[in-house]
């Protein structure tokens, strides 16, 4: 017999992936969580019937989220990412050096040891000594916390569920205030075909608060539409504006230092979101 699994992106479109075994599903204390292993892209994490990551194209999502703002930032030493309980993110932050802590708040500890279970190389650096871990609620991790962060990136799942707070303007005020007075944000921030309402009210959120407001993109092929956008929100530092000898060596399978500016360079009908 043949297993398929589907997520709804919309009401009248999906996604749909073979799937070769089930490893868990299970009801958490806040989402539906699944974990499967797919015929193309390798072991699948799914919440509340929508993909988070895969084996195979993961490494687009966490390079992208980390190595922007990472980057952007000319000393990076204090690092917070909500959400991202599957450490994918916290594995391409540790890739730089001047990074003393990254600190990991989930809310959802169940995401934290299935991942580390079946996404051993996503999950891998999670034990690192320079990560800290702490399963608790985001939004009320920065609302207690001030001029803490040099960087902050949201690894939230969608506005729909436990992850609804995360995109609203007054978390994004908290963050402003959790960050250093030269401190830099990014949140992933969904899709331009089934969610361009999404993106233009962050943005504009974000440009209310921050006086460096931009918006990025990457293929990211299970995702939904496949074209992600990210906006980073920055007291100080423009990405546009980053000294070449700034990117130092890492190993990396999407970022290269040509894409960290040509990922800016915006479809016209995703610049017009923004206007
Ligand atoms: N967080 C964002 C995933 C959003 C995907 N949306 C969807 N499938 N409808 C990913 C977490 C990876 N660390």
């Amino acid at each position: 017999m043949e297993l398929w699994f589907t997520e709804k992106q919309t009401k009248n479109f999906g996604i749909t992936a073979k799937i070769k075994r089930t490893y868990v599903t299970e009801q958490t204390e806040f989402q539906k969580l699944d974990m499967v292993e797919t015929e193309e892209f390798g072991n699948m994490l799914i919440l509340d019937g929508m993909v988070m990551t895969t084996q195979k194209d993961e490494f687009v999502y966490h390079e992208m989220v980390a190595h922007v703002p990472l980057f952007t930032h000319p000393n990076p030493r204090q690092v917070l990412v909500v959400g991202g309980g599957d450490g994918g993110v916290i594995r391409e932050v540790l890739k730089h050096p001047s990074v003393q802590k990254a600190t990991l708040v989930e809310i959802d500890g169940k995401v934290i040891e299935y991942s580390k279970q079946y996404l051993p190389e996503i999950a891998g650096e999670l034990e690192n000594s320079r990560v800290e871990v702490k399963v608790d609620d985001g939004f009320m991790h920065i609302a207690m916390s001030e001029n803490q962060y040099d960087v902050i990136m949201v690894d939230s799942t969608e506005p729909v569920g436990p992850a609804a707070k995360l995109f609203e303007k007054g978390f994004y005020e908290g963050i402003s205030k959790a960050l250093k007075e030269d401190g830099i944000f990014v949140a992933q921030t969904d899709n331009p075909w089934f969610t361009p309402e999404l993106i233009s009210q962050v943005y504009k959120d974000v440009s209310e608060i921050f006086p460096i407001t931009r918006l990025y993109t990457a293929n990211i092929p299970t995702y939904p539409s496949g074209l992600w956008t990210f906006t980073i929100g920055s007291k100080q530092y423009d990405p546009l504006e980053v000294n070449e000898e700034r990117f130092h060596d890492i190993e990396t399978k999407y970022w290269t230092k040509e894409l960290h500016k040509a990922a800016f360079a915006l479809p016209k009908f995703v610049a017009d979101l923004i206007k």
